[in-house]
Order: C-alpha cells, then structure tokens, then sequence
C-alpha cells in the first residue's frame, strides 16, 4: 500500500470515529466526547500468509493424526492438548474465595507455559530488528563463483536481522555501538549467511580474544552499569593496552557508530572471502553492502535523546519505512583480489580483519540488489529465532585462513545450541532451509519431523541406498583445494613478510579513515573521544589512550586532551597516508523516501496549503506527521477533515528528519494563559491571547525548530512561517530554510535540502 493509500485510509478511519463518538446534540465547532486513540499511518496491517515453504517438514503426528501444523488454528480456547476450555480466567479452587486446588491442570499447563517464554538472549547482538526481502543477482559474479543464487536475474528470498552488538535485548537502539549487518539467502542450493557489521574491520585479528574483548565492552561485573555503551574504563582499558583495536575504534567513534536508520548503513562482510568459479578458479573478495539511501547518521544529542524519548528508534523507523511502502535497498558489491599465495593486495594484508581495502584501490563492483518487502509476522519466532552462522555456506563461495573467521566459524553453531535450546534448530520455521533437506540426522531435543525409513546411515540397503551423494551433475558444495603451507604449530602473531600494511601495523589505516573524514566529521571524532574518555574514571587509561590518539593525529590528540583537562602526549612526525574519499559520508545527494516530515499546524486555521503539503509529502515517498497543538481531528469545513498525528506534548524533533511550518499559528493556550498570568491578567474569554504576548510562541514549539535548527536539519514553511521561525529565535534565511509560495512548492524546495541530509554548513567549520 502506497504511503499515500495508507494516510487518506487513517484519517478517513479517523474523522468517522471521531463522528461515531459525536453526540447528536454536539453544537458544530465544539468538541464532543473525547474520541478513540488514533491509529498510526503505519500501523501493522494483518499478518501476511505463510511462505509455502516454510511450512514444517512433517508436521503430521507420529500416529498419523492431522497434519496441519498451523500454530494457533479453531475458534475455541484450549489446552495445549487441544481440549475446550468452559473458562481461562479463574483458577480452580474450593469455593469462590477458598484455597486454590493442585489439580487445577488448566492453570498449571497454563502458568508453566508462561514461565519458560523466555530464552536466553544472544551473548552478544542480542537488540535487534529484522525484516523480510529478496535479492536479485545482476550476474555480474557469475565470472568469478559458481553460486547459483548470483547468476543473472536470479531472485532469492531473504531475511536479514540488523542489531547493536553491547546492549541488552531491552537496551535502547541508538547508543554508540557498531551494529550487525546479517542476511540469510534462502538459496535453492541450501542457505548462505553473510553475517557482517556496518563496520569493515574488527577490534581483533584472532578470535580467541574475543571473550577478552566483549567482556570488555559490556558493563562492569560488579554494578552491571553502564548498559549498552562503551563509554566506560573496561572498553578503554582494553582498547588502549591493545592497539590493533584503534581502527575499529575510531570508526565507532565517528558518526558510523550512531546511524540515523538501519536503511542508511553500509555493510561489511570484514572478512576475506573466497569465490570458486566453474572451472574451480579461485578469487578472494570482501563483501559490502551500499544503501541506496546513503550513509546518514544522528548528531550525538540526538542519539541520547532517543535512547530516553524513543529507546526503539531504529526498530521502528525500520518497521514503519517497509509497512509505509518505503522499501529500503542495498547493492550488494564484492571488491575482488588474486587468490595469490601471500594473500595480500597492493601492500595490504587480506587476511587481517583490522584492514580494508580502500574502494580507489579495488572498486566495489555490484553484484545484486536486496530490497526489504516485509516486517515479521512474530518477533520471537522469526527475529529472535534466527540462527545465523558464518559456516552456513553454498557452492561456490568458501572461507580464507582469516583466524578470526576460524573462530567465528565454531562459535555461531555452538551458542545456538545453548540460546534455542538443542541441535534442531535448523527445522525453527524461520531457519528452515529453503532447498531439500536429508541429513540424515535424528533425534535431539525439539525434534519436529517425523523421519521415514531405517537406515539413517550411509552406505545402506535397507532405505535403497538413500540418500546419495551428489555427483558433479549437479550443484554440490566441494571445498576450494587450497594448499596449506608446510609449517610448525605455533601460537603466534600471523605478521605477513610481503604485506606493509600487515597484522602489526595498528596506526597507518586510522589516520587515513581520520584524514578521509571533512572537517565536520573529524569535529564530531574528536567529540565523541572527549565523550567516552571523559566517563572514565582511571587516570591512567585516559592517559594511554590519548598515546593512542597521538599515533592517529597529533590535532585530534590536543583537542580531547585539552577537552579533558589533560597534558597531550609528544608525538613525533606521523606518515600522511593517501586518504580514502569513500570513507566520508558528508556531501552527495540521496534518496528521500521515507523520511519523516512534520507540518506543524494551527488546530484553527485553513487546511488547504497543509492538504497540498501532505500529499506532495506522501507522492516522494516520505511519511508526513501532522503536529497540531491539540489531538483528534481537524476540519477547516472546507474539504477532507485531517488526522492530527502528534500534538506539541508527544513530537520531539528525533522522529523528524525536516519539518514545515503551516501559518498562520497563534501561540498555544497554555503559554498566553501562562504569559497572562504571569503579567496578572484574567484569562481571556475565548481563549486566544489578543494583546502583544499573542505573538509569542506556543514554547513547545519553540523547542522542536530550535532542536531541528541545532541538529542541521532541514526547515521549511510558507504562509507566516517567517514570522514564527524568527518568533523562535531562528534566521528564516539561514542556511537550510527554505520558505517556499505554497504548501506543495515549500515540499519541492525542502527536499532539496533533505536530500543532502544535514545542513552542515549552517555551523561554521569549528577549528580543530
Ligand atoms: Fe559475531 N557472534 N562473533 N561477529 N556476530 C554472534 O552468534 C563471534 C564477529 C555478528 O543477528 C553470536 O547467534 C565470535 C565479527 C553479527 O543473530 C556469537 C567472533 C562480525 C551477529 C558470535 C565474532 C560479527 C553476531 C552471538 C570473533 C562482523 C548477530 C549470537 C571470532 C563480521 C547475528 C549468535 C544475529 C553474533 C561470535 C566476531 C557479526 C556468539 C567468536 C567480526 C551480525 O556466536
């Protein structure tokens, strides 16, 4: 359903509850009885119907019952054994008000039930939201891999769960984290999980640290505080004693580390990754993922401010956006390298996941496109059940010696044993390969299907011989035959003798993402350092982190030295690496769909410029929010009446990424009646302020354009939006409002500055 659909079917629903719930005898122009709530423009719509295939195995019971194995399916309510219930409310006991008896069987299946909805949440990545989608395969990989679902025109079903990595499964969305970027393709040759992050690299080369390093970064053992951030002398203790992790540092650190949606982040498969063509060539390539939306990201007070106001930002900006029609797209993109033995590009070692490869160097060249089409019909059954693993791989693509992908390769199918509960997690619904399956695999807890045949081994007579290995017929998965080099075991630093840019090397690629960066987003680096570091307590820590700094950029250094109150550290001449233009996200124009716009409107005045701005709104594939100064409905009696979406009490300016100032708009009540008081006045009869103060601002008001003002947003208005711009202490010329002749005309001209996504310009570059 178009956005468009979606508001004129919320606001016709709307305008006939509020008429429902009018007594006849209601004088027009007055309020009747307070309506129902408002629905949302993007409340969920009916569950959507299941996906033939993802329909059990073999549902049917093992003596031969029903097969239907809907979940929830009569009109009665029942046991979990299917007998109707005469009452779910009242437990059995003797008498109305005497002891509750043990042989209530109802209430004990019911009750134990209840106590075990809970599973444990994932040890890390446990906040998430997911949707589903396909892929379609431009066939541009077909040269270099034989992966069926990447040939030409080829559509593959998806589901891809987005997360942060630190918090709890309660935390809020927008804290300064890295976020998971992980996609199931139902392939038709079994499922392939490309299980990255929105940040290329890692803060460990070799997954045996990674206990060391999530242990440091979740909240300190003793207190459990703080949740879901790294601002903390765990984090920092180890970051600054274990320099490889200074890259992915200070990625998390710039404005990557607070998305403004999950539709507008990049994402990195890290690892190198090796393609096995037809002929069995191989080629090692790294995986991205290019929003079609850009890459945007929250100001830092956004982002706390939606961790209090809107602790679920992203999860539903992501619902919304798909429910709304605004379906997100990604190009997927592989840059490719030589499978040669050193396993190192132009300097740069391809098995150190601390490295990129920058784009100039290999371009990302684009693959497929993914597009999200649905949300989940069940958050616990599909988001929180989703299984992904780094060894869930099809023919064609194979795994590099990258030791930290070694170890993510026995760790995912070792903690979904303990988080769903056994080894069958695989027949979960929402794991459920979309390819046959014969495993030959019994038993184990939760077993759903009830296998036929006797010879659950190979070879055998007794089932025919069934199943058979695949012959070179048809697509099969057969390892690359790589030859390992002759070694000694050790444990031991993998440093790379060709590659300058190797293992050791901790500092050379942070200053080039640092020098890549405008001068706006080195500002906002060298904030968030002054952030984190500041909520530290040790002395020492901030002390060696700034020695970190110094290695990076001996500006960046002073500055959050002198913003803590710190001595900098003596550095001496650092090497200018080449800087890498593709690792800004400033400049550019980008697609606007779904982007929130607020028009701010009087509850009293004409509709008619608000109509046309709504519309205009909802045809580019934005979701327009009316925000009046009262709820409920508005009608100007002179066409379709109006759903007011959020009141001056219930918008902030995080949920809008611009807003459009409708006048005329007389102050709110509550400030004249406030500003009359205040000056001794009787409040006025009809309740509007006449004298002087009658130009002042509702301050509700006031605070939403001053926000949207400070956080570089765009502004826009007609009518007398200058008027109130400049009543709320802001420049209606300044840079990035735009007062356009008419409702529709001020969308054309606002999205022009949405497009760029933040007015940047309108703050002088600070000096560093
Ligand atoms: Fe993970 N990681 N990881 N990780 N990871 C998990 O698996 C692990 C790493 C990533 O939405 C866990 O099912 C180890 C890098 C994502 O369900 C666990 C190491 C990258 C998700 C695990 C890493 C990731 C996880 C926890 C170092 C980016 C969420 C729950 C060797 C390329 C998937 C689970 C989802 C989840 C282990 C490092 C991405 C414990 C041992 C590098 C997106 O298995």
């Amino acid at each position: 359903m178009t956005v468009r659909k979606k508001l004129q079917e919320t606001a016709a629903k709307a305008v006939e509850s509020v008429q429902d719930a009018l007594t006849p005898d209601t004088p027009p122009g007055r309020p009747g009885p307070v309506p129902p709530p408002l629905e949302e423009p993007t409340e969920p719509h009916d569950p959507l119907p299941r996906k033939p295939d993802q329909q059990a195995p073999d549902a049917r019971s093992a003596t031969g019952g029903p097969s239907d194995d809907r979940a929830q399916q009569g009109a009665y309510v029942t046991t979990a054994q299917g007998v109707r219930v005469s009452s779910t409310d009242h437990s059995l006991r003797a008498g109305a008000r005497g002891p509750t008896l043990l042989q209530d069987h109802h209430l004990r299946e019911k009750v134990m039930h209840f106590d075990h909805e809970r599973i444990p949440e994932r040890v890390v990545h446990a906040r998430g939201a997911a949707a589903h989608g396909t892929f379609v395969a431009n066939g541009a990989a077909s040269s270099v891999t034989s992966a069926g679902f990447l040939a030409e025109g080829v559509e593959t079903p998806v589901f891809v769960r987005f997360s942060t990595v630190l918090g709890s499964r309660g935390s809020a969305d927008t804290v300064r984290d890295t976020r998971g970027f992980a996609t199931k393709f139902y392939t038709a040759d079994g499922t392939f999980d490309l299980v990255g992050n929105n940040i290329p690299v890692f803060f460990i080369q070799d997954g045996i640290k990674f206990p060391d390093v999530i242990h440091a970064g979740k909240p300190h053992p003793d207190r459990e505080i703080p949740q879901a951030q790294s601002a903390h002398d765990t984090f920092w203790d180890f970051v600054s004693l274990h320099t490889e992790a200074t890259h992915h540092t200070i990625w998390n650190m710039s404005d990557r580390g607070i998305p403004r949606s999950y539709r507008m982040m990049e994402g990195f498969g890290v690892h190198t990754f090796r393609l096995v063509a037809a002929d069995g060539t191989t080629t090692l390539v790294k995986f991205h993922w290019k929003p079609r939306l850009g890459v945007h990201s929250l100001t830092w007070e956004e982002a706390q401010m939606a961790a209090g106001v809107d602790p679920d930002f992203h999860r539903r900006d992501l619902a919304d956006a798909i429910e709304s029609g605004a379906h997100p797209q990604w190009d997927l993109g592989i840059q490719t390298f030589p499978d040669t033995p050193e396993q190192t590009f132009e300097g740069i070692d391809l098995l150190d996941p601390t490295k990129i490869v920058p784009e100039e160097l290999a371009p990302v060249q684009p693959i497929g496109t993914l597009t999200l089409t649905h949300n989940p019909t069940n958050y616990f059954a599909e988001t929180e059940q989703v299984a992904f693993h780094t060894g869930h791989l099809v023919p064609g693509i194979d795994i590099t010696d990258d030791p930290l992908l070694a170890a993510r390769n026995f760790s995912y199918l070792d903690t979904q044993l303990t988080r769903l509960g056994g080894p069958n997690f695989a027949q979960i619904p929402i794991n459920r390969p979309h390819a046959p399956v014969n495993d030959m695999q019994r038993d184990g807890f939760h077993q759903h299907a009830v296998h036929e045949g006797v010879a659950p081994y190979r070879p055998n007579t007794l089932d025919g011989g069934c199943p058979f290995i695949a012959g070179e017929d048809v697509s099969r998965y057969v390892e690359a035959p790589v030859t390992v080099p002759e070694a000694a075991k050790v444990r031991a630093d993998p440093t790379s003798p060709t590659a300058a840019i190797s293992f050791d090397d901790h500092y050379t690629q942070p200053r080039q993402f640092y020098l890549s960066m405008t001068p706006v987003e080195r500002t906002h680096i060298a904030q968030a350092y002054t952030f984190e570091l500041g909520k530290c307590y040790e002395q020492a820590i901030k002390e060696r982190a700034l020695r970190t700094l110094a290695n990076i950029d001996t500006d960046l250094c002073l500055t959050v030295a002198n913003g803590l109150g710190l001595e900098p550290p003596t550095t001496g001449a650092l090497e200018q690496p080449e800087p890498s233009p593709a690792l800004s996200q400033v400049g550019g124009a980008w697609p606007v769909d779904g982007r929130l716009v607020g028009i701010l409107v009087d509850s009293g005045g004409s509709l008619e410029g608000v109509r046309a701005a709504r519309d205009a709104v909802a045809d580019a594939g934005m979701v327009p929010l009316v925000v009046s100064d009262r709820g409920g409905v508005l009608d100007d009696g002179d066409g379709e009446p109006m759903a007011v979406q959020r009141t001056y009490t219930t918008v902030r300016s995080i949920e809008l990424d611009a807003v459009l100032v409708a006048g005329p708009l007389p102050p709110g009540p509550d400030a004249v009646q406030a500003l009359d008081a205040e000056a001794g006045a009787p409040p006025p009869a009809d309740g509007a302020g006449t004298g002087p103060q009658a130009q002042r601002l509702d301050p509700r008001m006031a605070l939403l354009l001053g926000e949207m003002h400070r956080h570089a947003k765009a502004i826009g208005g007609w009518g007398q939006a200058e008027a109130v711009l400049a009543a709320a202490g802001l420049n209606p010329s300044g840079a990035g409002v735009v007062i356009g002749d008419d409702g529709a005309q001020s969308v054309d001209t606002l999205i022009g500055v949405l497009a760029g996504h933040r007015v940047w310009e309108r703050f002088p570059p600070p000096a560093l």
